[in-house]
C-alpha cells in the first residue's frame, strides 16, 4: 500500500544543483552528477530530496527565474538525464521534490516576450502591467525584495510591470484563469513524470492587490531589527496588497486537486513574511486541503536561537494552525549557514554542530536539511570579485548576498575542487571546507557526518519523533526540555544550549535512557547531566 502521509515527519535533503556534483568538469553541478551521488543521500537516511530548479533559465536568479517550465536547462543536462535521476532515487528508496517557481517567470519566457510586445495580444494580461501615475513614477509605492520599486518600466508597451524580486523575474498574473491553467498543466506534467512532491517558491507571493493600494509604512516597534531601511526598505512595509492576499486560497485548492489525482503527493509552500509567517502557514496547511506543509522562516532568521525562541516558535504555530504541519529548516540557499549564524564565539563547532541537528530533527513538524550541513559545513567568505548573486553585488557590503552558503560540496580533500569539479567551479571552494570532506569524516566515528546518520536512524526508530506530538517542559536555560508523544511511546528529548556541563533534576515520571546516538549525556538516580552541547533522550516508560 503506499504512504500517502510520507511527508509528515518526513526529513528532505536539500539540493542546490550547481553546487552539489560537477559530470562534465564545466564548474557547474547537474543532473548527472546528482544521480551519481543519490547512494551518499539515500546512506544517510533521509526521506526526500529536494532539489532547487533546474529548468531551462538565463540563470539571472541561478535557476528561479524560469524560462521553459518544462524543459531541463542544458547546463544541468537533459529531460532524459532527470528521468534517469528519479528512476534511481525511487530505486534508492528516495522521493523527489522539485522547486516549482509559479510566482514569476524570467523576462525570457516566452509568455512574457508576448505579454511586453503590445497592450494587445493574447498573453497582455497574463504578467501585472499597470499605467504610471500622472507624473510617469511607478503605479504604487509597492517594494522589490532585492532592492527599489516593485515596477519597471517597459519603453514598448509603455506601462509598469510588477517584480516581487529582480526585474528579471516579471510576477505572473494569478488573477488571469488562463495563467493558472498554464501553471498546472505545468504540475501536472511534472507528476506524470513521476515526482513525488513540490517544493513551491514564494506561494504567498501569488496573488497581488488588484486595486493596487499602497502597502502602509510597518509600524517602527514591528519592523525587523536585522535590516537598516538602507540595507532593505522592504522591512519597512507593512506587506498587505503585494502578497499574502485571500484569492490564493481557491488556487491553492486547484492546484492540490490537481495533486490528488496522483498517489502520494505532497508539497511544501515557502511562505516568505517576517511578520505574519506562520499565521500564513497555518492558513495554508489547514483543512487538508491545499498545500500539505510550510516551510517557516523563523529558524532562519539572525535571532540567536534561545531555548525560549524555539518553544516559542513552536507555540506560535501550533496556535495559528492547530491542524497544519510546518516544514523546519535552519539553512538553506539563501541565509548564512547556521553554524556560522549562530556560531559566533563558539569553540566546539564539531558539538554545536551535532546539538543544532538532534534539535532541529526532534521538533514537531517536518524538516529540510541543506546539503553540507551534514559535514557541518561553515559560511564562506567570498570577496567581491568572485560574487555571483544579484542580490548581494546589489546591497554590497551591507549585505554579502547568499553566494556563501552555495559554495560547491565537498566531497574529497584529495581532489581538487574538493572532488566537486575537475574544472574551475563556478563559485570558489573554501580551503577550511576541505578538512571537512566527506573522504575525511567518513573515518571519524565522531565526525558530524556520522552523527547526521546516527541520529537520522534514531529517528526513524521512535516515530515519535516523526509525527508526535510536542510538549515543553520549563528547565532553567540553557536547557531546551520537551516530550514527543504518539501513540504509546513518549521520548522525554533534553538539550544544552551552551558550551558548559549542565545538571537538571531527573523528572518526577519513571525514564529509561534511549542513547546510542553519541551524546555523553548521563542519566544519575536524581540528577541528569548533559556535556557541553550535549542532549539527551529518555524513554518515558
Ligand atoms: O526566496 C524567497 C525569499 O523570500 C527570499 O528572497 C529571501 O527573502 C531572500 O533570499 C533573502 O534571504 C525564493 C528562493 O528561495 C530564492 O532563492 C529566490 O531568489 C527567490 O525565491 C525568488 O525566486
Ligand atoms: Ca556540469
Amino acid at each position: 500500500a503506499v504512504d500517502r502521509d510520507w511527508w509528515r515527519g518526513a526529513v528532505i535533503y536539500q539540493i542546490y544543483p550547481r553546487s552539489y556534483q560537477d559530470s562534465n568538469s564545466d564548474g557547474i553541478g547537474d543532473l548527472k552528477g546528482i544521480t551519481a551521488r543519490l547512494p551518499y543521500i539515500a546512506g544517510l537516511g533521509v526521506d526526500a530530496i529536494w532539489i532547487s530548479p533546474f529548468f531551462t533559465s538565463p540563470m539571472k536568479d541561478f535557476g528561479y527565474d524560469v524560462s521553459n517550465y518544462k524543459g531541463v536547462d542544458p547546463i544541468f543536462g537533459l529531460l532524459a538525464d532527470f528521468e534517469e535521476m528519479i528512476a534511481e532515487a525511487h530505486r534508492l528508496g528516495l522521493k523527489v521534490m522539485i522547486d516549482l517557481v509559479l510566482s514569476h517567470t524570467s523576462d525570457q519566457h516566452p509568455w512574457f516576450v508576448e505579454s511586453r510586445s503590445s497592450r494587445f495580444n493574447a498573453k497582455a494580461d497574463w504578467y501585472v502591467w499597470a499605467d504610471s501615475k500622472p507624473d510617469g513614477t511607478p503605479p504604487n509605492n509597492w517594494l522589490s525584495i532585492f532592492g527599489g520599486s516593485a515596477w519597471a518600466w517597459d519603453p514598448t508597451r509603455l506601462q509598469y510591470y510588477m517584480h516581487n524580486f529582480l526585474t528579471s523575474q516579471p510576477d505572473l498574473n494569478l488573477h488571469n484563469d488562463e495563467v493558472q491553467n498554464a501553471l498546472l498543466d505545468v504540475e501536472r506534467f511534472w507528476l506524470e513524470r513521476g515526482v513525488d512532491g513540490f517544493r513551491l517558491d514564494t506561494i504567498n507571493f501569488y496573488f497581488h492587490d488588484k486595486e493596487l493600494r499602497d502597502n502602509p509604512a510597518l509600524a517602527p516597534e514591528r519592523r525587523n531589527a536585522n535590516t537598516a531601511p538602507a540595507v532593505n526598505p522592504y522591512n519597512y512595509q507593512e506587506h498587505l496588497y503585494d502578497k499574502n492576499r485571500p484569492e490564493n486560497l481557491a488556487f491553492l485548492k486547484r492546484f492540490r486537486a490537481v495533486m490528488d489525482e496522483f498517489p502520494a503527493i505532497a508539497a511544501v509552500g515557502e511562505v516568505g513574511d517576517s511578520q505574519r509567517g506562520l499565521e500564513i502557514a497555518g492558513e495554508y496547511t489547514s483543512g487538508g486541503d491545499k498545500v500539505h506543509m510550510c516551510y517557516a522562516f523563523e529558524f532562519l532568521a539572525p535571532d540567536p536561537l534561545m531555548p525560549a525562541r524555539v518553544a516559542e516558535v513552536l507555540h506560535d504555530f501550533e496556535r495559528a494552525a492547530p491542524e497544519g504541519w510546518a516544514c523546519w529548516a535552519f539553512s538553506n540557499h539563501d541565509v548564512v549557514r547556521h553554524i556560522t549564524r549562530w556560531g559566533e564565539g563558539i569553540q566546539d563547532h564539531d558539538a554545536h554542530a551535532k546539538l543544532l541537528s538532534a534539535l532541529l530533527m526532534s521538533l514537531r513538524g517536518s524538516v529540510c536539511i541543506y546539503q553540507g550541513e551534514e559535514l557541518g559545513l561553515t559560511e564562506a567568505d567570498i570577496a567581491f570579485e568572485d560574487l555571483q548573486d544579484p542580490y548581494g553585488i546589489q546591497f554590497w557590503p551591507d549585505f554579502k548576498g547568499r553566494d556563501g552558503c552555495r559554495t560547491p560540496m565537498i566531497w574529497d580533500a584529495e581532489k581538487p575542487s574538493g572532488g566537486f569539479s575537475e574544472g574551475k567551479p563556478w563559485l570558489p571552494v573554501p580551503p577550511e571546507h576541505l578538512l571537512r570532506a566527506v573522504s575525511v569524516q567518513e573515518h571519524d566515528m565522531r565526525s558530524v557526518l556520522h552523527h547526521y546518520r546516527r541520529f537520522l536512524a534514531f529517528r526513524k526508530q521512535h516515530a515519535c519523533l516523526a509525527k508526535g506530538e510536542i510538549a515543553f517542559h520549563p528547565y532553567p536555560t540553557p536547557v531546551l526540555g520537551f516530550t514527543r508523544r504518539h501513540g504509546e511511546e513518549e521520548l522525554l528529548c533534553l538539550f544544552n544550549m551552551s558550551g558548559e556541563p549542565v545538571t537538571v533534576d531527573r523528572p518526577a515520571e519513571r525514564i529509561e535512557a534511549a542513547l546510542g546516538h553519541g551524546f555523553d549525556s548521563h542519566l544519575g538516580e536524581t540528577r541528569i547531566t548533559l556535556p557541553a552541547w550535549g542532549a539527551f533522550f529518555a524513554r518515558v516508560l
